[in-house]
């Protein structure tokens, strides 16, 4: 069994002189991270490589989107919608987490607010239409990314552009080892470059989807396909620069027994770009090293993919100087367990 704090040591069969050594970060989720995976030729190589295949903005909700799903959030029910509430209605339609200060400016400019007592009655909420309101914010963030959720620049490396790379081809060698997972399970993930400038962050969310929602999205998504949902067993996180000052991952409820999703909604919790320093793990980038992490727990009758393990719950803090740079590896499982318990019983024998 895995205790947190514990190093393991791992040889690699490709002339390496030095084991990797694993050390156990948490439980829940099962949580691991290993110095010097990557070596600094090697972390210099996939920020080149993505310079050149180009990096573009990574996307957050679409303004259409933001309409569908825009509701009032009155949560105590009293037809006001407070201070509090508001920046909760907004974040709840666009992803953009304002405070106190943004939103009585909003209504100072706006003038939405319009007997000026700090909260909005129904008369005034049909003034200021929810499209309004996008327009306001959008420009709002133009100015100040830190408040959108997640604000960084990111390009995919494929096999499409990167067959011929033996440096990536080889790293998913080495993830198969660490993992323990088929090679023909890693090569089918997605490698994603992102490069986070100062104020880039990204806060909290999963990485994978819930399995109950089995139902109405009965496939596992694998780039792009529409109607289906994420089974990324796993994620493979590497730093590929020592950043100057912020950017830690950030894994908010790691090890709690429970995780009151209500709670961390109400309290704005999920702004790691805030309150980065209230998570329960926090792990420093520094070149070169690699965090994998469970986003699943382990079902029991399949022995493979369960549900989400909610204690994953993570996002990446503000860099505050310099840049960020990391490589993220989605190891994408499907439902049919067979097919992917078969490659995985392969690899065993070979180890034997
Ligand atoms: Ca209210
Ligand atoms: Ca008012």
């Amino acid at each position: 069994m895995f205790k947190v704090g514990d190093v393991k040591e791992i040889a690699l069969d490709d002339g390496s002189v030095k084991p990797l050594k694993m050390k156990t970060l948490s439980l829940k989720p099962l949580m691991f991270e290993i110095p010097n995976f990557l070596s600094a030729d090697e972390c210099a190589h996939y920020i080149k490589v993505a310079k050149e295949v180009g990096l573009e903005e990574s996307l957050t909700i679409s303004p259409e989107i933001a309409l569908q799903r825009f509701r009032l959030m009155d949560i105590n029910q009293d037809k006001l919608l407070s201070m509090e509430e508001m920046m909760l209605t907004i974040q709840g339609a666009m992803d953009v987490f304002l405070d106190k200060e943004d939103v009585l400016k909003m209504y100072n400019e706006t003038n939405f607010d319009q007997n000026h007592d700090g909260s909005i009655n129904e008369e005034e909420s049909k003034q200021f239409t929810p499209a309004d309101m996008r327009t306001y914010v959008e420009d709002l963030v133009k100015d100040s990314p830190e408040k959108r959720s997640r604000y960084s620049e990111e390009v995919w490396l494929t096999d499409e552009n990167s067959v011929e790379d033996t440096i990536f081809q080889s790293l998913k060698e080495r993830i198969a080892k660490v993992t323990q997972l088929a090679p023909q399970i890693i090569k089918r993930s997605d490698f994603q470059v992102l490069k986070y400038d100062i104020k880039g962050h990204y806060n909290v969310h999963y990485d994978s989807s819930q399995k109950l929602n089995i139902a109405k999205y009965p496939c596992c998504k694998h780039r792009g396909e529409k109607g289906c949902r994420y089974c990324r067993f796993m994620t493979v996180m590497v730093y590929l620069n020592d950043v100057e000052k912020g950017g830690e991952t950030a894994f908010i409820v790691a090890g709690n027994e429970t995780v009151d999703h209500k709670y961390i909604f109400l309290n704005q919790m999920t702004n790691v770009y805030k309150e980065c320093d209230a998570a329960m793990l926090k792990v420093k980038p520094e070149l070169g090293k690699m965090v994998m992490w469970y986003n699943h727990l382990v079902d029991q009758d399949t022995n493979w993919i369960g549900e989400l393990d909610e204690n994953s719950l993570h996002g990446g803090c503000g860099v505050t100087k310099g840049e960020k740079w990391i490589g993220n590896f989605w190891i994408t499982v499907s439902d049919e367990v067979e097919k992917d318990l078969d490659s995985v019983v392969e690899t065993t024998k070979d180890e034997l």
